[in-house]
């Protein structure tokens, strides 16, 4: 059994994989990527089950990359771009239909990133947000503009059902486990440039591979 400590959520713990991400060379360290995600699945566990079907789906796609990370190639998944380069040129993505690549570090990494535009626009809105903002509200803008447009219609309609359950902004930013709310929007002005640094690059990698669309 883990110790209730090792499970709480710490904004700032989130904060720090996310600025090791990224190296000098603009490179993205594929550990610290997947270790920010199990700091926002710790976040997302601690507003209840409702949410369970999601975090789900995020650690399976965490346990796959890491099991790239020790596998027998793991070398070559150091980072995103080396990740990239050798599944590529050793033919192991599947580009246009499903087959025999499932599991390839390329599309699973893909459904994260994409996650991770719908967190940089949450997280703004957040930010930005006032006293009386609703976080369900924010959290259903940030995905309509972001997720929703790659995910069929059951999955829309249950996320939009779970977001109504989120809890209101102080008990949101109460999780978060930061301090007073202008911290939490403080903490949030840093994070944010971070975050979407990531974002940016890996988006910039994947266009330039035609890796946007991986079924
Ligand atoms: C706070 C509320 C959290 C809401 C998260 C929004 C995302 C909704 C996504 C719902 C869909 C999940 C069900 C599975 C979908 C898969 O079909 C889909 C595609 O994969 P595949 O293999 O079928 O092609 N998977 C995905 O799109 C990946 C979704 C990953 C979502 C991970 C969300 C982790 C959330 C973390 C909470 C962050 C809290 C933010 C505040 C923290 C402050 C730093």
């Amino acid at each position: 059994p883990v110790a209730p400590e090792e499970q709480r959520f710490c904004l700032q713990e989130v904060l720090d994989t996310f600025k090791l991400c990224l190296s000098e060379n603009e490179e993205v360290s594929l550990e610290h990527y997947v270790a920010g995600w199990r700091g926002l699945v710790k976040f997302l566990n601690s507003l209840g089950s409702v949410f369970g079907f999601i975090s789900k789906d995020a650690v399976n796609k965490i346990k796959i990359l890491v099991g790239h990370l020790d596998g027998e190639n793991g070398p070559k998944y150091v980072t995103v771009q080396s990740m990239v380069k050798y599944e590529l040129a050793s033919d192991l993505v599947d580009l246009t239909k499903r087959g025999n690549h499932p599991e390839s570090g390329c599309r699973t990494l893909l459904r994260l990133h994409r996650a991770l535009r719908w967190l940089e626009l949450f997280l703004e809105r957040l930010r930005t947000s006032s006293e009386d903002s609703k976080t369900s509200v924010m959290c259903a803008e940030s995905y309509n503009e972001s997720l929703a447009q790659h995910h069929p219609w059951l999955v829309r309609k249950a996320a939009g059902m779970a977001f109504c359950v989120l809890p209101g902004r102080p008990a949101f930013f109460e999780v978060m486990n930061v301090g007073p709310p202008e911290q939490v929007v403080a903490m949030l002005g840093e994070a944010l440039p971070l975050i979407s640094e990531v974002y940016q690059v890996t988006e910039t990698l994947y266009a330039q591979h035609n890796l946007l669309d991986l079924p």
